[in-house]
């Protein structure tokens, strides 16, 4: 089970860090970070600054109450706030970029790659991960290298795979935002299956925001979440902003959507910007399509 820990460290050239694992069998983090980056209160492996971007609560394992944990269905872009058709035990992978609140001492945005091996010791194969953005369409900027300076933990679940989550600090926020809109997609080969997987951010407004999958899988829609939590909950709408997407076209960046729908809908904890219904109309590009936005 570690050596799925090591193969992840090793693909993702952070092989200085492998001999840190050698030899536990239990779960463990590698690497350090400013002390509160990357808590996590509900301990279901998804740090709050994750759930906020996913948005799942920060509050409970098990968003949606189905038996489904938060992990498992964020990896495997499931419906983490509404009961949905089971997901299978399976490989996946999934790319999420957080920033912290605004006034924060640390202003870091970090990148995590969480995986989920659905065996024990499936045969890593492949994984890359990089920066990709529509004004220069299939320029892929490899981003490996971060995760050398990144933080590493693993889980054994008795049902449900064995899970690493990986963080690394990309750039400060504020530069961050200067680079949008982009994309950071991950591809992967384990145990023969190729898995690839994408988070789409752009500025809202003011707001550096992502596109995450939003609602059953069925209705393939889409939310547009901040990518750093409010300062206090209380600052919350209740709300969320959700998309229908639907497809114009496509060119050498990727699949052109146009938003076609956009409403503030219930989600307890969440924000709605006053901008999000000023989003119908908007022309997004997306490296990779739905396909990277909901993973295989
Ligand atoms: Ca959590
Ligand atoms: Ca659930």
């Amino acid at each position: 089970m570690v050596g799925k820990l090591t193969a992840v460290m090793m693909a993702l050239g952070a092989a200085p860090l492998v001999m840190w694992c050698f030899g536990s069998a239990k779960p463990l983090a590698v690497g350090a970070t400013t002390p509160g980056v990357l808590d996590d209160t509900d301990g279901d492996f998804l740090p709050d600054v994750v759930e906020w971007a996913v948005t799942t609560n920060s509050n409970s394992p098990d968003t949606d109450s189905d038996g489904i944990p938060d992990f498992v269905e964020v990896v495997q872009h499931g419906s983490p706030r509404c009961t949905d058709y089971p997901i299978a035990l399976d490989h996946e992978v999934r790319v999420v970029v957080t920033a912290p609140s605004v006034g924060a001492a640390d202003q870091t945005a970090w990148l995590h790659l969480l995986v989920r091996f659905a065996t024990a010791a499936p045969q890593v194969d492949a994984l890359d991960v990089w920066f990709e953005t529509p004004w220069a369409p299939g320029v892929r900027l490899p981003l490996g290298s971060l995760f050398a300076g990144g933080v590493f933990s693993q889980r054994v679940t008795p049902e449900d795979g064995l899970w690493v989550l990986a963080s690394a600090p990309l750039v400060d926020a504020a530069l961050l935002q200067t680079l949008l809109p982009f994309g950071i997609y991950a591809e992967a080969v384990v145990g023969g299956e190729h898995l690839e997987t994408g988070v789409c951010l752009l500025d809202v407004q003011g707001t550096t925001a992502c596109i995450v999958p939003f609602g059953p899988r069925s209705q393939g829609r889409y939310a547009f979440q901040s990518i750093a939590p409010p300062v206090t909950m209380a600052a919350a709408t209740n709300k969320v902003c959700v998309l229908d997407l639907q497809e114009v076209g496509s060119g050498p960046g990727g699949v052109v959507y146009e938003i076609v729908d956009a409403d503030c809908e219930d989600a307890n904890e969440l924000e709605c910007g006053v901008s999000c219904s000023q989003s119908v109309g908007w022309i997004l590009t997306v490296p990779g399509g739905q396909a990277a936005l909901r993973g295989n």
